[in-house]
């Protein structure tokens, strides 16, 4: 038992303006085992954020007023940057099959955000009530040569919540992903009805949402199961180096694990040698996404040398630029990047 005055570990979940908040291991919430924390300030002077997720050391606590500091943060065993999530083991990304209306080239961006995590990726679609039963066939067919196993949901007639229970409820936390509006929130309620989350419906022509979710949270599901609920944003990130985009497709994993491409560093754009081909619904994203992560490379270059070379991410950029180099000669033109 910790004795009133001990350290104690927790989990954080929820940022507040200047507060964290933290459940503490081993004690029930509702018996003071949730607490208040702020940030002591040597924490802040490393410049270490804070995510939902991180495992933290409680100290100088004070249990009637159910307050305390966080003294350290454990390692994140992984991040997700946009929502700032840390430790997840599952990203489930969401998307309606209508208001809004399922757009490809945003879920195929918000599936790569989420490859890059390195944890399982599970596929979530939507009021399903809203579409045909053989439209829905068809969405579901055409996900599945992505290499998802896409499960159309309703939180109107209840279809699949229970198959998204069994998904969700192992030891873990997992977060929902998506574009505001498209019943992230309400997914949650559907499944923890005693939370009555905040919903708002979808408004104007494009049916888009109002970004009701503010911040980051974290609820249980079940035991050692937590979900992660997260304010929609439309415009997910793209990884940094273009070599890093192919493995973010499982098209191009399950081809590469039968064949290899002659060279190593190729980018699958008809490339002699290639073993990926174009013969792949999700080729033309792919291309267009390759085009957005050089141009962005290109335009975020060491031209400006003066700039810190690492604002983010840890790649070098000299090795980032020699291959700009040689592939800036190869680039097709193509359209603007999706979105
Ligand atoms: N027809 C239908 N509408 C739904 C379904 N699920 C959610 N909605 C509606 O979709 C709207 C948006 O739902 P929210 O749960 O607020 O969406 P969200 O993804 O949390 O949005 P943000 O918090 O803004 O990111 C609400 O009006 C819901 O009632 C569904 O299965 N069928
Ligand atoms: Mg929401
Ligand atoms: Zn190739």
């Amino acid at each position: 038992m910790a004795e009133p005055s001990a350290q104690v570990e927790g989990l954080v979940t929820a940022l507040e303006a200047n507060f964290c908040r933290v459940r503490l291991d081993g004690i029930d919430p509702a018996a003071a085992g949730e607490l208040l924390c702020v940030r002591r300030t040597r924490l802040g002077k490393t410049g270490q954020r804070i995510y939902v997720g991180d495992r933290v050391r409680v100290e100088g606590i004070d249990w009637s007023a159910r307050r305390g500091a966080i003294a350290a943060v454990a390692e994140r065993r992984t991040q997700l940057e946009r929502p700032a999530v840390a430790n997840c083991s599952r990203v489930v990304v969401v998307v309606a099959l209508e208001q809004p209306r399922l757009d490809p080239p945003q879920l195929n961006r918000f599936l790569l955000t989420a490859e890059r995590t390195g944890v399982a990726v599970e596929l979530v679609l939507t009021k399903a009530d809203l579409v045909a039963p053989q439209d829905l066939q068809a969405w579901c067919a055409r996900l599945q040569g992505w290499g998802y196993a896409p499960l159309p949901v309703s939180t109107l007639r209840g279809d699949g919540l229970e198959s998204l229970r069994r998904r969700l409820q192992q030891p873990g936390i997992s977060v929902l992903c998506g574009p505001s509006g498209v019943g992230k929130s309400s997914l949650i309620n559907a499944l923890v009805p005693a939370l009555d989350l905040r919903v708002s419906a979808v408004s104007g022509r494009l049916q888009r949402g109002r970004h009701t979710t503010r911040h980051v949270e974290l609820f249980s599901l079940a035991p050692g199961a937590l979900l992660a609920d997260t304010p929609g944003f439309n415009r997910p990130d793209l990884p940094r180096d273009p070599i890093e985009l192919g493995p973010l497709f499982p098209e191009i994993r399950r081809r590469q694990a039968q064949a290899s491409c002659r060279f190593r560093n190729c980018l699958h754009q008809g490339d002699p040698g290639c073993a990926v081909g174009d013969a792949w619904d999700r080729h033309p994203l792919y291309l267009s996404c390759l085009e957005a992560v050089l141009a962005e490379a290109e335009r975020e270059g060491p031209r400006d040398s003066s700039e810190p070379a690492s604002r983010r991410g840890d790649r070098s950029e000299s090795r980032l630029d020699q291959r700009l180099r040689q592939l800036s000669r190869r680039r097709q033109r193509q359209g603007p990047a999706d979105e």
